[in-house]
């Protein structure tokens, strides 16, 4: 008998990541308008940049540039995020990093799932930011108990994909005919539902504790509540935004505008106010609830330990400096304090590799063999052999996710929690640890001088 043919977990997710997007198009028509800005605004800098152009080619990263997206998610149960850690496995995605939220006033902590090696990212770098609702976060004990009461009689997921996730794990994989009704099934756990699982006065309740606990425990289910495509210049994307009749968040998140992009810029557009039906409410009666929104990202260079250290301790000093939130009335002061705090970080790409601090892929340059040549690396690279480029950063960062929800939650729910971070909680919720993603940018760099080692037949560069 032949082994049975499974669908490579890539294909999977690539195809999980092309549903997502279709039905947030539909849900969210102003996602489809984003969408066209983003990619009018990627040709154009492609047309006006051959540099950036050629550097995208040569990574791989111009194929999945237009299937590049996030999206994120919040749950309230551990069995739900440990349910959900399974779903996203059949996809081949793992949970990256953990970031807590609490600092910055919203009561959840979360991690990442996405692939992890530079070959699956190239397929699909679809990620998905996932939060676990804090519960005990909740000051009063009797709506917490409520709360946990809703959340435990809700099933985020249909019998199809339950069955499915199991099927995957016992034999090692889905068929082509089990991927696709995966796909399908998968999908409902994301739906947006316009009916509420709690009345309308218990949901003011929640809303009073923190919009997050009213969105979390009043629905269905973990509704994806923005996907994120990547762009190549957020600036000109946030400047075209009020011409399609958005209007962005006033700061973008994150480093400031530089040659050699670091880490993440991120911006938004506030959420939608949308029509809930309640429980108990008479036909033609509505509520609101708000939740969803628009997001645009510009990824640069994954920064090493140090880098990032860098990065914190500029960032720290300018909302030192700042004094207070950033936000619409000082947003041009931030920017112009940001960017002279960020003088400070190197800008250029010899630069930021030797001093280490960013990580890089090497691809040979010249097959040429080495003969002769002295075999260390700067030798190689002096001699053109060896060429690098920057290596792209794939995760979240957990100041501009705080500035994010902040953004979406309205100034009124900056709390103030005294819980303290705790990873260990959230690992055992989900059933496993978080994997470090320094580890995964390390690793991918070794892999690409490893790779320039064998083809040019010289030891040592590692
Ligand atoms: C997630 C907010 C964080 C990002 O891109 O940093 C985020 C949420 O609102 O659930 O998506
Ligand atoms: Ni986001």
């Amino acid at each position: 008998m032949n082994a049975p043919a499974f669908v490579n977990r890539d294909e999977i997710r690539a195809r999980f990541s092309r549903a997502m997007s279709d039905m947030y198009k539909t849900e969210v028509p102003l996602y489809g308008t984003l969408m066209e800005l983003v990619a009018e605004v990627n040709r154009q800098v492609m047309r006006q940049s051959p540099e950036v152009a050629a550097s995208l080619l040569q990574t791989g990263e111009l194929e999945r540039l237009d299937m590049e997206r996030h999206g994120a998610i919040r749950v309230g149960s551990a069995e739900e995020l440990a349910t959900l850690g399974r779903l996203f496995a059949v996809m081949g995605m793992q949970p990256v990093g953990y970031y807590d939220l609490t600092p910055a006033g919203v009561p959840v902590h979360s991690t990442a799932f996405r692939a992890v090696h530079e070959t699956s990212l190239q397929v699909s770098p679809f990620r998905v930011f996932t939060s676990l609702l804090r519960l005990e976060l909740i000051d009063d004990p009797q709506l917490r108990e409520r709360a946990r009461e809703v959340l435990a009689a809700r099933n985020i997921f249909t019998p199809g994909v339950l069955a499915l996730i199991e099927r995957s794990e016992r034999d090692g994989g889905l068929s082509q005919a089990d991927a696709d009704v995966f796909v399908r099934e998968a999908l409902e756990t994301f739906r947006w539902h316009s009916s509420a699982t709690v009345s309308l006065d218990t949901y003011k309740q929640l809303l009073g504790q923190h919009r997050l606990v009213a969105d979390v425990v009043a629905f269905r289910g973990p509704h994806i509540n923005h996907l994120t495509p990547r762009t190549l210049d957020i600036d000109s994307v946030q400047s075209g935004m009020p011409l399609k009749g958005i209007t962005p968040k006033a700061v973008v998140e994150g480093p400031p505008r530089r040659k050699h992009p670091i880490l993440l810029r991120q911006t938004s557009f506030k959420a939608l106010d949308e029509r809930i039906t309640f429980v108990g409410q008479a036909a033609g009666e509505y509520g609101s609830h708000s939740a969803r929104f628009g997001e645009i990202e510009q990824r640069g260079v994954a920064l090493t330990p140090k880098g990032r250290a860098l990065y914190d301790q500029l960032l720290n000093t300018a909302r030192a400096e700042l004094g207070e939130f950033p936000n619409e009335a000082n947003a041009l002061r931030y920017q112009d304090i940001l960017e002279r705090v960020f003088v400070a970080f190197p800008d250029e790409l010899e630069t930021l590799r030797r001093e280490e601090l960013a990580f890089f892929r090497y691809f040979v340059a010249d097959e040429r063999a080495a003969a002769g040549v002295k075999t260390d690396l700067q030798s190689l690279l002096d001699r053109r052999l060896i060429r690098y480029e920057p290596l792209v950063y794939e995760d979240f960062l957990p100041v501009s996710a705080a500035g994010i929800f902040q953004s979406n939650l309205g100034d009124d729910a900056q709390s103030h929690y005294a819980g303290s971070s705790n990873q260990r909680e959230f690992e055992s919720a989900l059933g496993r640890s978080t994997i470090d993603e320094l580890t995964l940018y390390a690793e991918t760099q070794r892999r690409s001088l490893q790779a320039c080692s064998e083809a040019l037949g010289v030891g040592g560069l590692i």
